[in-house]
């Protein structure tokens, strides 16, 4: 080769980088990046590393069966992003990750990131493949790179709604969250399926307060005679809530929402877990079988069970695998087209996509802490 053939061939490929097109080469396989965003650090770390395992595990897998995007075999690359649950973060973190060749993004936890951070990935039209955050307002913006894997809260908490009235016939009802996007989305929409059904609310409050001290609003529920006490926030809160109840000697059934069904609210509410109820997104794990392959292979892998969202952040990132594989190509806007029309049974149930991009058919499933485990009780929706 001519050194002025070398220097056409180092020039090509330093367009093809600036072009954002990985280089085909005859060299090895197409590297392709995924990102993957979430707190890694801070009060919420737990989750996200959580669901980080869950989509490295599908990327290891995916690099195992040894995949061809097209004709060219595949090298997947989880490229990971601190958001540290903080919106102006998780900002940042979205434009350093659109920055970075990804082909798509696994991401974010927390509804208050996912929010402002989706704008960022539909002005590159890098789709987001939403693991966690579950306000329905994710899938509501009219944007076409949104995609989440997990039900919103309209389901979540409208089902903890009806149940509440249908069945364990709530009379008097207190509704408390956590002021955010996620925990103040949830008792909305539980406190619009109680009104429409005509139940009757007697306090709702909330307290901005990561430690958890409800004990204000916990006064006025109380006060109220409430029956039954529904709750939006995550488990630490949740813990501290029942704990406050029992030592008041409150009479109000506990009923959370998402995020609190996991070993960390049993951990932290000892004895006063007992009787608490909360409604979790999707079928339990033993009941689907590629759920429970998966908690074998986490367990496996990681030396330590699943914490709550992991397998939705394993199904996100094969739902973006899989959507590459199908359009022959990592291209983002290649890969948005094929994520329209996917279809497959992942380890949280069937994963397709509405035109919103929101789960087709999302279920939730109400869980009990009996005898010290949190034990399912019935599923609702589909
Ligand atoms: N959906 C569970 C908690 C995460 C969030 O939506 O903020």
């Amino acid at each position: 080769m001519s050194l002025l053939d070398v220097m056409k061939s180092a020039a090509a490929l330093a367009c093809a980088f600036a072009i954002g097109i990985p280089p085909a080469s005859a060299a090895g396989p197409l590297a392709v990046r995924i990102g993957f965003v979430a707190p890694l650090s801070g009060d919420n770390a737990r989750y996200g590393k959580d669901i980080e395992n869950g989509a490295r595990l599908a990327v290891e897998e995916a690099n195992a069966q040894g995949l061809k995007i097209g004709d060219q075999a595949a090298h997947f690359d989880l490229v990971s992003e601190d958001d540290r649950a903080d919106p102006r973060t998780g900002v940042e973190a979205a434009q350093r990750l659109t920055n970075q060749n990804v082909s798509a993004v696994v991401g974010h936890f927390n509804s208050g990131t996912t929010i402002p951070a989706s704008r960022v990935y539909e002005s590159a039209g890098i789709p987001m493949i939403v693991p966690a955050a579950t306000n329905p307002l994710i899938t509501s913006q009219g944007y076409e790179n949104v995609f989440t894997v997990i039900p919103n809260d309209a389901q979540n908490a409208g089902a903890a709604g009806a149940y509440a009235l249908d069945v364990l016939k709530a009379k008097r009802i207190a509704i408390l969250d956590d002021r955010s996007a996620f925990g103040q989305g949830e008792a909305d929409e539980f406190e619009r399926v109680v009104r429409s059904r005509g139940g009757a609310i007697v306090v709702r409050d909330y307290a901005a307060n990561p430690a958890g001290d409800f004990r204000p609003q916990l006064d006025k529920v109380k006060a109220a005679d409430a029956d039954l006490l529904f709750f939006g926030g995550l488990d630490v809160q949740a813990a501290s809530i029942v704990k406050t109840m029992k030592a008041m000697g409150m009479r109000a059934q506990f009923v959370a929402g998402g995020g609190v069904v996991n070993r960390d609210f049993i951990q932290q509410a000892g004895a006063a877990a007992e009787g608490a109820m909360a409604w979790e997104y999707g079928r339990p794990l033993a009941a689907l079988p590629e759920g429970q392959r998966f908690a074998q292979n986490y367990r496996n892998r990681y030396g330590v069970g699943v914490l709550a969202y992991a397998p939705f952040g394993y199904d996100a990132a094969w739902a973006a695998i899989r959507a590459m594989v199908a359009a022959k190509s990592s291209d983002p806007a290649a890969l948005r087209a094929a994520l329209k029309t996917i279809g497959f049974d992942g380890a949280t149930g069937r994963i397709a996509f509405d035109e919103r991009g929101a789960l087709k058919n999302g279920v939730s499933t109400l869980y009990q802490v009996r005898q010290g485990a949190w034990t399912p009780v019935v599923t609702s929706g589909g």
